[in-house]
């Protein structure tokens, strides 16, 4: 919008012309990727959990700012796969890191630099036009030693894959630290021209996907092992409760929580319903937070059998 001003009206001050584009996120599994989206964006787009390989899909988060737009791209953390899915992720990945104008590399300050770390460094370094910035991630969890150790590491990382990062920022998603230097950083690596998106639009994620995804992260709480990868979610309907006073809406929400295996049932469900039920509670609040109207969620588990290995199932689920 300034672009316009600006070259209207050339007796004004000069201004930073405006700037929109995408930079996306990636990293390894776990490194921090959705929880530095979501409070960029200052709100919650992306579902986040302990646990690899949360991220399913992209997830665009949007910052508006007066000087720019950026648009922020989540990806899944890149990883061995091991199931079709795994495969399907990571072809996602590395798809959208051709796409975009800036890529933000996270590493976490509390792990040292590992062969996954590296791998994904190196395909990196074959992305030759696209500037790369590296994110520390999680800092409030190292005290200052081991964060300047983790600096000196990351840089020697890209000179001996010969490159040069265009920024290495140390950030902390949970504590608030240098977030907005962060976006400050990214923002002049963008190409200049009008906003993409309308104002106020924080993502485009549709809400079907979200109100799936607030279900499946609440069932990933407290799940170990493979379980959490077997979980899927998927909302078959939404309908507004027929017979409703005007003021006193409901809506029905019907959605299917799939597993692998029936063995799985019994943990999901847990003794007498009250796990699921548990589940339900969490999940139905903040469905109502995000569409500001009371919610009867209707939540039934499935057996998708084996479906990260069926390429039948996985479309089904939305893969
Ligand atoms: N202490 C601390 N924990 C963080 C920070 N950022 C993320 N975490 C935690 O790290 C875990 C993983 O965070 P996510 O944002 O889901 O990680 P991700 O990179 O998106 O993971 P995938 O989607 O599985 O690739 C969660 O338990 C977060 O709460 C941070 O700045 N500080
Ligand atoms: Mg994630």
């Amino acid at each position: 919008m300034s672009v316009r001003s600006q070259s209207t009206e050339p007796s004004e001050s000069p201004k930073a012309a405006h700037r929109a584009g995408f930079a996306c996120f990636v990293g390894r599994p776990n490194a921090g990727k959705s929880t530095l989206t979501n409070a960029l964006v200052g709100q919650k787009v992306a579902i986040t959990a302990n646990q690899p390989q949360t991220t399913r899909h992209t997830v665009r988060g949007i910052v508006h700012r007066e000087d720019a737009q950026l648009i922020l791209v989540d990806t899944p953390g890149l990883h061995k796969p091991r199931t079709l899915l795994g495969e399907r992720l990571n072809d996602v990945v590395r798809t959208t890191w051709a796409e975009v104008d800036v890529i933000g590399f996270c590493l976490p300050a509390n792990e040292k630099i590992g062969p996954g770390d590296r791998f994904i460094a190196k395909e990196l370094a074959g992305i030759r036009k696209t500037p790369k910035v590296a994110v520390v991630t999680k800092t409030d969890l190292v005290d200052s030693k081991a964060l300047a150790e983790q600096l000196i590491a990351i840089d020697q990382l890209g000179k001996e894959l010969g490159f040069e990062w265009a920024e290495i920022v140390p950030v902390s998603a949970v504590g608030d630290k240098q977030v907005k230097l962060l976006a400050d950083l990214l923002v002049p690596l963008l190409p200049e021209g009008p906003a993409l998106y309308p104002e106020g639009d924080l993502t485009d994620e549709p809400e079907q996907v979200m109100i799936a995804e607030l279900i499946r992260e609440a069932a990933l709480e407290g799940v170990r092992d493979e379980l959490p990868h077997s979980i899927a979610v998927v909302v078959e309907e939404m309908l507004p409760r027929e017979d409703r006073p005007a003021d006193k809406p409901l809506l029905d929400i019907h959605a299917n929580l799939f597993i692998e295996r029936p063995s799985q049932k019994g943990i999901i469900i847990g003794p007498k319903g009250k796990r699921l039920k548990e589940v339900g509670i969490k999940s139905r609040k903040q469905i109502e937070a995000l569409l500001g109207t009371p919610v009867f969620l209707d939540l039934h588990v499935k057996v998708a059998k084996d479906w990260q290995r069926d390429p039948k199932q996985l479309r089904r689920l939305g893969f």
